[in-house]
């Protein structure tokens, strides 16, 4: 099989750089890009900042009294979209094929352009070149032949890195690593490994397959493949992507239509936060129901204008719902909002409505540093059976 060379790229403090560009003041010192409330969360941080121990979804206050020179600057998402398009630009002239992971990351699969050049690993030097030139910003690259270990070599190398890794230098350069590394290891699963003896990759290079499915079920794959800088994942260029959604399958059938509005709030929960997460929000609200044994059907409702909040997403999906056969067992429940559109700010059908504004902000606020399962409006509980995600 031809040699695979796959790049990964991220900018370094995106946010916190495009300011320090933007605004000379700012260069050099410990900028902290957070909301506007005390009880905000940290987008990012300078460098600078970092060395006082302030990171990504911080609270603010936590961020002030880690480093009180620290200068607070509002995001200006939409700034900062619009730089992301130029950069995605300069990627374009690289290769055909760009995988945009959020706004300031992407896979680019560049085999084969060692062809163009004197050599593959002048790729990542000249993309960071022009990234430089063009925007003034920085960029760190990795370069390896597969996603994971690209990923892992942009990382290492920050801030302005560049790593190369040769196939034949995967193992030793996974080996010294933690295990913490391999995607997809939780915390939980982390634990568990350390009360096995496994504390690096290489500790888990060492282990046979057959042991491996001792303690773990799916994971085992995961970890015997990867552990060893095999992962034969493709670069999926972007398709303007259409839709975001979410489903669950259940192991015990729903029966309880009051349990099943819980789930859809759930859902409708997940999918807003992924929305606005992303910047995005969508017009078409798509219900997905499956009924025991294996009957699927599908209701959408589409609005006059985007939408993203939890709220508005949940009413719709309900009322789809409620109209349904709510006396049948369901085995499956899905929620898509479709149509989707970028958009800088937030956009509410409840435009009006301050307060479902300031609770959603509040909330994706706590989920930013709590993780996202820990809280959701109306005390939603997870039955029994949900599966595991
Ligand atoms: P990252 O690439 O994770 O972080 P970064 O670019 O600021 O720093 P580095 O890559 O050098 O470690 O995220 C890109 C931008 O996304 C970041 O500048 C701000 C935003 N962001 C948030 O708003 N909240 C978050 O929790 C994270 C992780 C990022
Ligand atoms: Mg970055």
């Amino acid at each position: 099989m031809a040699e695979r060379w796959i790049m990964h790229v991220d900018m370094d403090a995106f946010y916190a750089a495009v300011e320090q560009r933007d605004r000379p003041e700012l260069r050099g010192k410990p900028v902290i890009i957070g909301g506007l409330s005390q009880r905000g969360v940290v987008s990012t941080a300078s460098y600078e900042a970092r060395k006082f121990g302030v990171r990504s979804a911080m609270p603010i206050n936590e961020a002030l009294r880690r480093c009180p020179q620290g200068i607070f600057v509002v995001p200006n998402h939409a700034h900062y979209v619009k730089v992301s398009r130029q950069i995605q630009e300069i990627f374009h002239d690289f290769s055909p094929a760009i995988e945009m992971l959020s706004v300031d990351e992407a896979f680019m699969d560049v085999s084969g352009m060692e062809k163009l050049y004197r050599s593959v690993a002048q790729i990542p030097w000249l993309l960071k070149e022009r990234i430089r030139k063009e925007t003034g910003l920085i960029a760190s690259a990795g370069l390896a032949p597969n996603k994971f270990v690209a990923k892992i070599a942009s990382d290492l190398g920050k801030p302005d890195g560049l790593l190369i890794v040769q196939p034949k230098e995967v193992l030793s350069f996974l080996a010294p690593l933690p295990l913490e590394r391999i995607w997809g290891v939780g915390k939980k699963t982390a634990e568990i490994l350390h009360e096995l003896g496994f504390s690096t990759i290489g500790d888990i290079q060492k282990a046979s397959y057959e042991e491996l499915h001792k303690y773990f079920d799916s994971l085992a794959d995961r970890l015997y493949y990867l552990s060893r800088g095999e992962d034969d994942r493709l670069v999926e260029p972007d398709l303007v992507r259409k839709s975001l959604g979410k489903e669950t399958t259940y192991s015990e059938d729903l029966m309880d239509p009051i349990e099943a509005e819980r789930e859809l709030l759930r859902l409708s929960q997940e999918v807003g936060w992924r929305l606005r997460r992303e910047g995005s929000s969508g017009s078409t609200v798509t219900l997905k129901v499956r009924y025991a044994p294996f009957v699927t059907i599908s209701r959408s409702h589409t609005f006059a204008s985007p939408i993203s909040l939890d709220e508005e997403i949940f009413e719709e999906v309900r009322s789809l719902f409620c109209k349904l056969d709510r006396k049948k067992d369901i085995r499956l429940l899905g929620v898509t909002v479709g149509n989707l559109e970028e958009n800088s700010g937030q956009r509410s059908l409840f435009q009006e409505d301050e307060a479902v504004m300031k609770r959603t902000e509040t909330l994706d606020h706590l989920k930013l540093k709590f993780g996202e399962g820990i809280i959701s409006r109306g005390g939603v509980i997870t039955p029994k059976n949900a599966p595991e995600e």
